[in-house]
């Protein structure tokens, strides 16, 4: 096939489709929610009611989100609608297209499952350019009522057409079914293809043997046939299915991206997978042993439930891409609503957003990955307000008053002068998770050095608010800090399905200069949190009664007996977006 052709030049810039999956995976809440869109689909788009929609996070105009890509300059966001209600067969893929990762054009649908091979749904993918600059994407199809799955690939049919509207599915399908040994209802979303030294193309497909998840390896010389590899490129017992695997080099000099083909002796490699035991997403750093095509984490990188994670939050199915017009690598994920009563859905009227495009690098350390939000987000910011040198007592607030703190993008750097006030890290809780300690000291239990930072999203008197704080303790050895994002109180709503988790995490810095930084994204019903310059990063979905739009509060606080300085503080009021808006002549 002409397409496929190959030439010397082996560039595979990436692009990616976000997991359709996600969304099936919340049964309940699909159906429930699609009866009810039916239902409502006589009513005009006022009944979607706004209190909580996100201004500046990607958002379906309506309904359930999903998959994001990457191709000539211009970046392509699919996600999942379904016209009919209730079936699954009719979900197509709806698509949006974006110059900036930030305002988004709607486009007419890009894939509609039809085929034997993909009939029963639809499901997560990647997309890779392949030699000449043609863009393919391998997608997960769904093949019988029973969830069995088979890898497909889908082109664009008009390469010419700048936004690429129109995706074939040539009738060679499916590219790869599962052997006896796989388990065919876990066997699901291929990665972006890689090429080794040899030539020959390789991709992920994450799936389960017993207990024990898989990254399972295949490759191919002609992107058309596929062979399974003796050994998965990587296995852990104990972690379950192993949904969207992505993996790929970071650079040991610096913080560019660097495309998945690249070799050389500077990088290390990550793996990461997205958990469906406990829905979350790890990742480790090791190496790619390229001749015996195998990845070993470093033996300092914990590789499971207890492993590093992108998010320490509500984010889900991440995966990156090379972005070749920034030279960075870009990570995204799906952040799901967390108001879990089929109702909330229905009231709102749309579900799942999208969190802010991120970009991600190998910390110094060697040990971590670092993410900041893409520098094109700082185009939205407006009113601005700072402060500096700003004693922070025990018990003490201050509001960060003058911009709209509904919508805003808050930078903060706290001091202190010792490190002596820091209590104990009790060793109990050495085996508990961070969000579980967060969940013993709150943010409202009198500390040492901390809890201080963000009351987020707050009411005037904090009778809802999700604080976003650190507090250092002193262990054995050395000082932990834990960042917490504590939603416990976000919302006056007594409902006892709403999903309120104290989010926390570790985070591995230096504290020599008695400095710890914090950057916040708020935006209605999400607080997107980066401790550390991007060490540490935690969402939360929240839903306030009281603290909406202009009745919305920002504070920074302090509950330590250790008194905080605010050396500087920087907020925005951030700018809404272009979000889903027709195509005009302005893009
Ligand atoms: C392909 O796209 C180009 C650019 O939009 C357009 O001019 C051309 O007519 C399209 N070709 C077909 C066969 O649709
Ligand atoms: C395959 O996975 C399904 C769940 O998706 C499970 O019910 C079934 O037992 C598994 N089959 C085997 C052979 O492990
Ligand atoms: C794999 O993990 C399962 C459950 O987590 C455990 O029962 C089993 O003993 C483990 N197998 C090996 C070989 O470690
Ligand atoms: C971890 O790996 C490093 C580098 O390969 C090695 O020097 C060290 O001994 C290893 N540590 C352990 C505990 O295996
Ligand atoms: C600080 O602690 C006090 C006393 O427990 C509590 O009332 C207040 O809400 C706490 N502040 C924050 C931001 O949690
Ligand atoms: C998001 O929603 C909450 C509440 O229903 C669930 O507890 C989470 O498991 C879910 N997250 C994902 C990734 O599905």
């Amino acid at each position: 096939m002409d397409f496929f052709k190959k030439n010397s030049s082996t560039l595979a810039l990436e692009i990616y489709i976000f997991s359709l999956f996600l969304i099936l995976s919340n049964i309940n809440g699909i159906f429930a929610s699609h009866n009810v869109f039916f239902d409502l689909q006589s009513l005009s788009a006022v009944s979607v009611k706004n209190i909580h929609r996100t201004g500046f996070h990607f958002q379906p105009p309506k309904h359930w989100i999903n998959a994001p890509m990457y191709y000539n300059g211009i970046y392509h966001l699919f996600y999942q609608h379904n016209p009919k209600g209730a079936v699954w067969g009719n979900i197509v893929w709806a698509h949006s297209v974006s110059r900036d990762l930030i305002n988004w054009i709607h486009l007419e649908p890009a894939i509609y499952p039809s085929e034997k091979f993909d009939r029963y749904g639809a499901w997560s993918g990647s997309a890779t350019i392949l030699p000449n600059n043609k863009p393919v994407i391998l997608y997960t199809g769904v093949v019988d009522a029973h969830d069995a799955q088979v890898q497909n690939y889908a082109i664009p049919a008009n390469l010419s057409d700048p936004f690429l509207r129109k995706w074939i599915k040539p009738n060679n399908n499916p590219l790869i079914v599962p052997d006896p040994s796989i388990n065919r209802t876990k066997f699901r979303d291929p990665t972006t293809a890689w090429m080794g030294r040899d030539g020959h193309w390789r991709i992920l497909i994450g799936s389960v043997r017993k207990h024990r998840g898989l990254a399972i390896l295949y490759r191919s010389r002609d992107f058309m046939r596929w062979m399974k590899a003796k050994h998965p490129l990587h296995s852990t017992n104990g972690t379950e299915n192993w949904e969207c695997p992505d993996f790929f080099p970071v650079s040991l000099r610096n913080s560019n991206g660097l495309d998945v083909s690249y070799r050389g002796k500077d990088v290390k490699y990550v793996l990461k997978n997205s958990l469906d035991v406990t829905r979350f997403d790890y990742y480790t750093i090791g190496m790619y042993h390229i001749t015996r095509d195998r990845y070993i984490p470093d033996n300092n990188s914990i590789d499971g439930c207890k492993g590093l994670r992108p998010d320490y939050g509500n984010f889900y199915a991440s995966k990156s891409f090379y972005d070749p017009r920034k030279n960075r690598r870009i990570m995204w994920a799906w952040t799901n609503e967390s108001d879990v009563l089929p109702d909330d859905e229905i009231k709102k009227g749309w579900a799942g957003i999208q969190a802010i495009p991120r970009k991600v690098w190998l910390d110094p350390s060697g040990k971590q990955l670092v993410q900041w939000p893409i520098e094109e987000l700082e185009t939205l910011r407006k009113q601005k307000v700072e402060f500096s040198n700003k004693k922070l007592p025990r018990g003490e607030m201050v509001e960060v008053e003058g911009i709209s703190a509904a919508q805003a993008d808050i930078e903060v750097t706290f001091s202190f002068s010792s490190l002596d006030k820091a209590e104990p890290f009790d060793p109990k809780w050495a085996d508990l998770y961070a969000q579980d300690v967060c969940a013993i000291k709150g943010s409202t239990s009198q500390g040492g050095l901390g809890p201080f930072g963000l009351a987020t999203l707050a009411s005037k008197k904090l009778e809802e608010y999700t604080p976003v704080f650190f507090t250092v303790f002193k262990a054995q050895k050395n000082y932990k800090v834990l960042m917490c994002s504590d939603a416990r109180r976000s919302t006056l709503r007594h409902n006892e399905a709403m999903y309120k988790p104290s989010f926390a995490g570790y985070v591995d810095v230096d504290l020599v200069h008695k400095k710890l930084s914090l950057r916040s994204l708020i935006d209605n019903s999400v607080v997107e949190s980066f401790g550390a310059g991007g060490k540490t990063c935690i969402t939360s979905r929240v839903y306030p009664t009281l603290a909406i739009h202009e009745n919305a509060h920002l504070f920074a606080f302090n509950n330590g007996t250790e008194t905080i300085t605010i050396e500087t503080l920087n907020a925005w009021s951030m700018d809404s977006t272009k979000m889903n808006s027709e195509i005009d002549s302005g893009f």
